[in-house]
């Protein structure tokens, strides 16, 4: 056995291990807990999404620009680490005095408990249970640990008495790894997570029929006609996707209403199911950018759901609410208009994948995700845009987002040899449709393209041009034209306010 030898800088890590150890065990337990009550969110997604909402926008934009659909564990990896340099100064302060050391982790408390009272429409009060709870393992934790080690209160040049280094640590260590184990194990005995794994789908009353023939080039390189379910591009402010249940699940319809409802997944399930094909896209997809998405889309049109509960006079909005605190202003003529705007509950044959929003999202075929697309929806609330303002438009983006019409080059890549070289991509106008899409060369004359059979109106559609490659390094443009006869402007504009604009732009070595 070895002993402790005195030197201050040494105790001061093994105080730093003692506070990292009672908060693990503390921040674990209680993380754990609000698991198993239910409770949302949890301490660390609290804190998460605070960091998330408080965000400006230029270091939100930066930060997906630098990590992509990343950025979250990006967030929460910083989280941890600055989480853990806390708790061990709290562990060094303890070593002081174990007061000190229990006043640091009930500020830390304090701090989450703001978190969670000020974040999104509101924590559950479970969570603040399992805040206390967890806080109150750590300091006790703490208040033990420290006093094993004989640390404190010790003045720092006095000798521990009988402190043991080793012990000391294997106690730390069990401490610790009893935490990991309460967070991260204690969530998977809740049963049944989620309920996905068993939610058949219905079949639709009214299906959206065979994909016309000629849709798909099927050109290797070229996006193919329909996404597949993984390749789904994903944006959302949640940290951590909620795991809804079905049993459990409700749909709330209140507000400008003759009769508010509340459905249950079995009453939507009766209710007549729709499938449709629809593109949708992010606000935030850069010209040329890969935030969208086609999709067959299973589900319950909004507006039997709205018809159902009586929509009152005065009405211009639908403000949904989804189980990360979101919430989403939608035009209410876009979803009683006639369009398929959808209650899904599948995607290309299979329920909602637990990120894209399982068990229920709405689809609107035309507005971007930002304002329509609202994943596991709880509530829709017919209000009046005069009368609130939603998520993103409280940080600037405009409370109305219509799709513009724009398009991608998908090939070809960036060298090619001389000769007839085929130029493909995919344009959209979601519910206007694609009339017509060129192409230009080093700002030569628009070429038309071929276009792919036509999917309806609310889905993309691809294009393809053969074009004569000459040597050389030559710059290609594509331009996509509604079946209004609008083309989509040449003007470049950023995502920021309601979606990037200008023509996709790539540069091709012809050798
Ligand atoms: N609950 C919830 N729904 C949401 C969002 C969100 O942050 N939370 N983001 C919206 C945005 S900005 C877009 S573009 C789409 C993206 O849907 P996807 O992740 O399934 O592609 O979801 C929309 N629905
Ligand atoms: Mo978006």
């Amino acid at each position: 056995m070895t002993t402790f030898s005195h030197s201050p800088t040494s105790s001061r890590v093994m105080a730093a291990c003692g506070g990292l150890a009672a908060g693990a065990l503390g921040l674990g337990f209680a993380q754990g807990l609000a698991a198993v009550l239910h409770a949302s969110p949890s301490p660390l997604i609290a804190l998460g999404d605070r960091f998330i909402d408080l965000t400006p926008r230029p270091l939100k934009e930066w930060a997906v620009e630098q990590f992509g659909t990343a950025d979250k564990t990006v967030l929460l990896g910083n989280m941890l680490v600055v989480t853990a340099l806390l708790l061990a100064a709290v562990g060094i302060a303890a070593r002081r005095h174990r007061l000190l050391g229990v006043a640091g982790f009930v500020v830390l408390g304090v701090v989450d408990a703001l978190a969670l009272l000020g974040g999104r429409g509101g924590a559950d009060p479970s969570a603040y249970v399992a805040l206390v709870a967890g806080l109150a393992l750590g300091c006790a934790a703490l208040w033990w640990l420290i006093g094993q080690a004989g640390m404190a209160p010790v003045a720092e040049a006095e000798a521990p008495p009988g402190f043991d280094r080793r012990r000391f640590l294997l106690l730390a260590t069990v401490m610790g790894g009893a935490g990991v184990v309460a967070g991260a194990g204690l969530p998977r005995l809740v049963p049944a997570a989620t309920g996905r794994g068993g939610v058949v789908l219905p079949r639709a009353a009214d299906p959206a029929g065979p994909l016309p023939r000629g849709v798909d080039f099927r050109l290797p390189g070229l996006t193919p006609h329909l996404t597949p379910n993984d390749d789904f591009y994903r944006i959302d402010i949640a940290l951590i996707s909620p795991r809804l249940n079905v049993d459990d699940w409700k749909l709330r319809v209140r507000g400008l209403v003759d009769e508010p409802l509340e459905l249950s997944y079995r009453d939507l399930l009766a209710m007549p199911l729709v499938e449709r094909r629809v593109t949708i896209a992010c606000v935030s997809n850069p010209v040329a950018g890969e935030y969208i998405g086609n999709a067959t889309w299973l589900g319950v049109r909004v507006a039997d759901v709205l018809e159902r509960a009586g929509v009152r006079a005065g009405a211009d909005a639908v403000q949904s609410r989804g189980a990360d605190g979101i919430t989403i202003g939608t035009p209410l003529a876009a979803l009683t208009d006639g369009r398929d705007a959808l209650l899904a509950i599948g995607i290309n044959g299979q329920p909602l994948p637990i990120d894209h929003g399982f068990p229920v999202r709405m689809i609107v075929p035309g507005l971007y995700g930002y304002v329509s697309a609202t994943k596991w929806i709880t509530e829709l609330e017919v209000t009046r845009f005069a009368d609130f303002s939603a998520y993103w438009t409280d940080r600037g983006w405009a409370p109305q987002g219509p799709i513009k019409t724009g398009c991608r080059i998908d090939l070809p890549g960036d060298d090619v040899t001389a000769g007839d070289v085929t130029v493909a991509g995919v344009a959209w106008a979601q519910h206007r449709g694609i009339g017509k899409v060129e192409v230009r060369v080093d700002d030569g004359a628009w070429q038309v393209a071929e276009l792919a059979t036509a999917d309806g109106i609310d889905t993309w559609r691809q294009w393809r041009w053969t074009w004569p490659a000459a040597p050389g390094t030559h710059r290609l443009q594509a331009r996509a034209t509604d079946l209004a006869g609008a083309t989509q402007t040449s003007a470049v504009a950023d995502v920021a306010p309601d979606g990037a604009t200008g023509y996709p732009t790539i540069h091709v070595r012809v050798g």
